[in-house]
């Protein structure tokens, strides 16, 4: 195939032009196609790792300085050094580290954006409530507060409680419906008792009455690291490793079969001592957080290669199109979220193993 390359020359005369037509508000594509329409993709996001151990200090003295409930969430936003603050850690997902201390409470608000959190350090003394069902939270557990849910946390214990929320906030904002609701008092009032969601939804029984195509999030909100690692421990005994991803499985909604929340896909990746992942791409905006084990996650991306040494509650990202390769010394468990979903639905997706070129 002849390369083509889109590079129109300069001159007196067009750039005269282009000023004219810029009070009308027009532009000429021409000078712009190259920026619009790349060979592959070139994203701003750059590949991060945030190392917990080193950033735990910092995100403490939060706490002396607002309450949750000021603060309405005490949170340090996990922003993409490429993407200029603009609370985003890839084009499509917001994450953050959440504190909560024993008796704080983050009052009751629902937004059109859709979150999960995911618990980094804490004892089980501390809850969300969705719509006023209360799901205590231990570390590797996953909540979720799809879109226009009641939520609040709260906090029963003695010990801090952190965790890292992901959020579909940069993708909703770009297609607009942003809303967002205070609930007149800090609590949602009471609903059902905490485990009966998953008590209804999480059994293999789904209500016959209640149609597939209703709610494209799932009903199920508590997702306990326990029985998901078990899944995982299970899956490993009982098949082939995938030479790319070790084993992994995608948190499902009960009632479609889809992924949990319909913007962000979640997954739990279980990988060996001594695995040496073959390297892969995908157009996803990856966000890694580490359950267990330690290693180093190489990403190759935009012609740049870099190694990072990752241990438990480490939040690492990989954009759209980066190369990863995973080097795991001891036994890991990984938990990812991505945009996948979202670029599924609209026939955009794309992977790439090493040495084919699909
Ligand atoms: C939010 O509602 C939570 O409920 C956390 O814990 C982080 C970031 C932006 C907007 C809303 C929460 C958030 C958020």
């Amino acid at each position: 195939m002849v390369e083509r390359k889109i590079a129109p020359g300069a001159s007196a005369e067009r750039d005269a032009y282009y000023r004219r037509i810029s009070q009308y508000a027009l532009a000429p594509l021409w000078e712009r196609l190259n920026v619009l329409l790349t060979k592959e993709p070139q994203v701003r996001s750059t590949p991060f790792h945030w190392d917990y151990d080193l950033c735990r200090n910092v995100l403490f003295e939060s706490a002396d300085l607002i309450s949750a409930h000021e603060a309405e969430r005490r949170v340090l936003i996990l922003d993409n050094p490429g993407l200029d603050g603009a609370s985003a850690i890839t084009e499509n997902l917001y994450a953050g580290w959440q504190l909560l201390m024993p008796g704080e409470v983050a009052p009751a608000h629902r937004h059109s954006a859709s979150a999960l959190r995911f618990i980094l350090e804490g004892d089980g003394a501390a809850y969300t409530a969705v719509d006023g069902e209360k799901a205590y939270m231990r570390p590797g557990d996953m909540v979720l507060t799809p879109s226009m849910r009641w939520h609040d946390h709260g906090h029963e214990g003695t010990e801090p409680v952190v965790w890292l929320d992901v959020l579909d906030l940069p993708f909703n904002r770009n297609l607009g419906p942003i809303f967002l609701d205070l609930y007149p008092d800090d609590r949602f009032p009471d609903g059902s008792a905490p485990g009966t969601t998953r008590a209804r939804f999480g059994r293999g029984l789904k209500p016959v009455a209640l149609p597939s195509s209703t709610d494209p999030n799932s009903p199920m909100f508590y997702y306990p690291y326990e029985e998901m690692r078990a899944a995982l421990v299970a899956s490993a005994s009982e098949s082939d490793i995938d030479p790319v991803v070790g084993h992994k499985l995608e948190y499902m909604n009960p009632n479609t079969g889809g992924p949990a929340l319909a913007t962000i896909s979640t997954f739990l990746q279980w990988m060996p001592a001594g695995f040496s992942s073959q390297p892969y791409r995908t157009t996803e905006g990856m966000v890694f957080s580490i359950v267990e084990g330690e290693g180093s996650l190489t990403v190759e991306h935009q012609g740049q290669e870099t190694t990072y040494e990752f241990k438990p509650r480490d939040t690492l990202v990989v954009p759209c199109w980066g190369r990863q390769r995973w080097d795991v010394r001891s036994e890991a468990i990984v938990f990812c979220a991505s945009d996948r979903n979202i670029q599924e639905q609209l026939g955009l997706f794309r992977e790439q193993l090493e040495g084919s070129n699909h």
